[in-house]
Formats: structure tokens, sequence, C-alpha cells
């Protein structure tokens, strides 16, 4: 039974190894010609994004030092990228000058549904999160993604609302 459990185990291990070569890691300049703003449109508009944009907003974003926390995972049989999901540590006065952490842009390539890959970004972020020091961590979701967001610790608070201005 032992053996047999053992080489199941092996066997799932080689498969995700081998077959899939996923790769969870801090996103990178070049991950936009790996298909990185094609997967951002899974989620919402994305416009038409130039790489000289996207390289300025990249370095914007890294410039602002232990603010934003962008992580991918990479099919590296195929040299795209798959899943992402943003932290952003927001800087406050209050609660002793604390800062609180918000979960954005969380998307996975719809065929990849189904690996737990959500639940790896969600994991990693929220640890990472408690590292930087957040006293919270707040997302907003589609009616449709509560189920899933609860699953990982999140809930509705009472007596707060999301509210937003769209311009
Ligand atoms: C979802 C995302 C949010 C993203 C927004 C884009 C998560 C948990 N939530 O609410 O981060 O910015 O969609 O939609 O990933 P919008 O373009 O309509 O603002």
């Amino acid at each position: 039974d032992f053996e047999h459990k053992s080489r199941a185990t092996y066997k799932s291990i080689y498969h995700h190894r081998t077959q899939e070569m996923l790769k969870l890691r801090p996103s990178i300049e070049s991950d936009y010609d790996k298909g990185y703003m094609n997967l951002l449109s899974q989620l919402t508009k994305v416009g038409n994004v130039s790489r000289e944009e996207f390289e300025a907003r990249f370095n914007d974003l890294k410039g602002c030092g232990d603010t934003y926390y962008i992580v991918v995972i990479e099919d590296m049989s195929l040299n795209q990228v798959i899943g992402t999901g943003s932290l952003v540590k927001e800087r406050k006065f209050l609660r002793q000058c604390a800062s609180r952490g918000r979960i954005e842009d969380i998307v996975v390539n719809n065929a990849y549904r189904g690996k737990q890959l959500g639940k790896l970004l969600l994991d990693v972020l929220t640890i990472l999160c408690q590292k930087i020091d957040c006293y919270k961590l707040s997302l907003e979701c589609l009616d449709g993604m509560v189920k899933f967001y609860k699953q990982f610790g999140f809930d509705k608070e009472d007596g707060q609302n999301y509210m937003v201005q769209r311009f």
C-alpha cells in the first residue's frame, strides 16, 4: 500500500513537473511578451498597451518600492503567463501609521481552471501581506466570486460597503 501511494505521489509530482512545468514567480518586464496583457483581458478591458507603455508603467510601480507586489504563474512549456495576482500595500496614518493590503487583478487563464492556481495566488499574496506588516487585506469582486473568495478567509464585513464612482 505504501509503495502504491508513493508511486502515485511520485507520478503526480512527475506529471506536474514535466507535463505542465508551471512556475510561480514575481512578474518581470518581459512578461509583456508572454501574454500578460492578454491574460488580464480575461478579467476586464485592457486597451491597446504598447511594450513601451508597459515598461514605463512597470518601472513606475517598481520605483514605488515595497508597494506593488505582482506575481505570475508561467507555463514554462509554452512561455506564457497563465495566472497573475497583485498585492498593493497602502500606507496610512491611522492605527499607529499602519498599512493595509489590497488584492487586485487576480486572473487564471480559463484553460487552467480547476488546478487550484487561484488558491495558490491567494495563499502566496496573503502570506506576503502578513510579512509586510499589513493589518488587513481586502478585495473587490463580483457576486459570483464571493463564494470563491470566502474559502480563503475573506468575508463581507457588517456595516462596510464597497462604493465606487467611475470616470
Ligand atoms: C475585479 C478585480 C479587481 C480589478 C477589477 C477590474 C480581483 C479580486 N478583483 O474586481 O482587482 O481591478 O476586477 O474591473 O481580482 P474593472 O475594470 O471593471 O474595474
